[in-house]
Formats: structure tokens, sequence, C-alpha cells
């Protein structure tokens, strides 16, 4: 048994990459093992075979196969800066748009990302209806700094990953679309140290 946290993980993920995230800001070092989907590892998948990253093994045996789980475990380690919220109704209004990212925004998000695959609509289409998660966004944006609060919390942590997925599709279309606040709030994360910390290069897993 290893002493040692132990996260598979891909880079590129938004899952993986929003558990990295509070990883971090929790101070929690795992061992990392960067994975490619062609080849997973079978020591990965014996513990969690519907193989999905990220996927956290704990010293003890326990594992953690669930982005929103990881973050949450991370938290209870540590949360320095109070990113599970100080109310009830922020953390209410957090597993709210959580869930609306990992279920309808994400539904539109991939058919936007990969139009070409959903020809019953041009992208556009499925562009302006995850449109409606960016606007709902953009006005929260409006009422403070961050998503929930003046101070970021783990809906901002959450979400930035699929937001940054869905600007990079038409980088151009997004610069001058009517989400300035959306954009210095994506900004802000994606130029912080802790984002270029968890979005080092690794080599790949050896097995
Ligand atoms: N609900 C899972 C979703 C994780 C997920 O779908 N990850 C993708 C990569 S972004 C994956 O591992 N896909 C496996 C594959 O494509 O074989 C979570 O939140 O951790």
């Amino acid at each position: 048994m290893s002493s040692a946290v132990i996260c598979y993980t891909f880079r590129r993920c938004p899952y993986a990459m929003r558990a990295r995230m509070a990883m971090d800001y929790a101070g929690i070092q795992p061992e990392y093992r960067e994975i490619i989907f062609s080849n997973k590892p079978p020591s990965m998948c014996a513990v969690s075979p519907k193989a999905t990253v990220p996927v956290l093994v704990l010293p003890e045996g326990e594992v953690i196969d669930e982005s929103r789980d990881i973050m949450t475990w991370s938290l209870e380690q540590n949360d320095p800066e109070n990113w599970y919220g100080v109310t009830s109704e922020i953390r209410e209004k957090s597993d709210f748009l959580i869930d609306y990212n990992d279920t309808e925004f994400k539904i539109w998000l991939d058919k936007y990302k990969y139009a070409d695959r959903h020809p019953d609509h041009p992208a556009e289409y499925y562009r302006s209806e995850g449109e409606v998660f960016l606007a709902r966004l953009e006005g929260s944006l409006s009422q403070h700094v961050w998503l929930l609060d003046d101070v970021p919390g783990l809906a901002d942590m959450a979400l930035f990953p699929f937001i940054r997925q869905f600007s990079m599709v038409e980088a151009d279309w997004f610069q001058q679309a009517p989400y300035p606040r959306l954009r210095s709030w994506l900004g802000n994360i994606c130029e912080s140290e802790r984002f270029q910390r968890i979005m080092v290069k690794r080599p790949l897993w050896k097995f």
C-alpha cells in the first residue's frame, strides 16, 4: 500500500482540471499519473471500472472517482479561503450551478465543439443554446466579482474549465461576444499561478 494520494488524470480534461485546482488550493500534492484514453492503466480501471478521469486513490485504498467529490474531499481536508461558501444559500446556489453545468450546459458545449457530428443544426445553434448559461453567469458577475460572492468559491473553480472550452471553440467570436465580465473572470483564473501549476505538462505515466 502506497502512502501517497494517487491521482489518475488527463491534462486537458475539464473534470480533471477542476479536481487539480481544488487539490492545489487545499495543499494536497498527489502523485499525478497522466494517462491517455486509448491506453488506460489497468490499475486505474481495476479501482474504477467506469474508467473516467479524474480518479483519486487515497492511502487507505478509498477511491474517489467523481470530480465534484474530489473537490469536496479536498475542501474537507483544508479550505483556507472558504471556497465551500460561508452561507447555506451560497452552497445551494453553487450546487445548482454545478448541476446545471454538468448536465444541460455540457450537452450544448459538446454539440457546439463537435458540431460536424451533429448535423441537425449549424454550430451557431448549439452555441446559442450554450449562451443561455453564459448570459446567466454574466448576470451573476454583474452582482459580485466572482460567480456567487466577492470572493472565489467552489462554483467558480468547478465551472471555469467548461467555460474555457466553450471560449476556445471560436476564440474570435468569444472575444467580441457580449460577456465582458465572463471574459475577465475566465482570464483571471486562467492567468493565475494556480492554473499554471495545474496545467504543467507531465510525461505519460508508465505502467
Ligand atoms: N462525472 C465524471 C466525468 C469524468 C469524465 O467524463 N472524464 C472524461 C474526460 S474529460 C473521461 O475520462 N472520459 C473517458 C474516455 O473518454 O474514455 C467526473 O466528474 O469526474
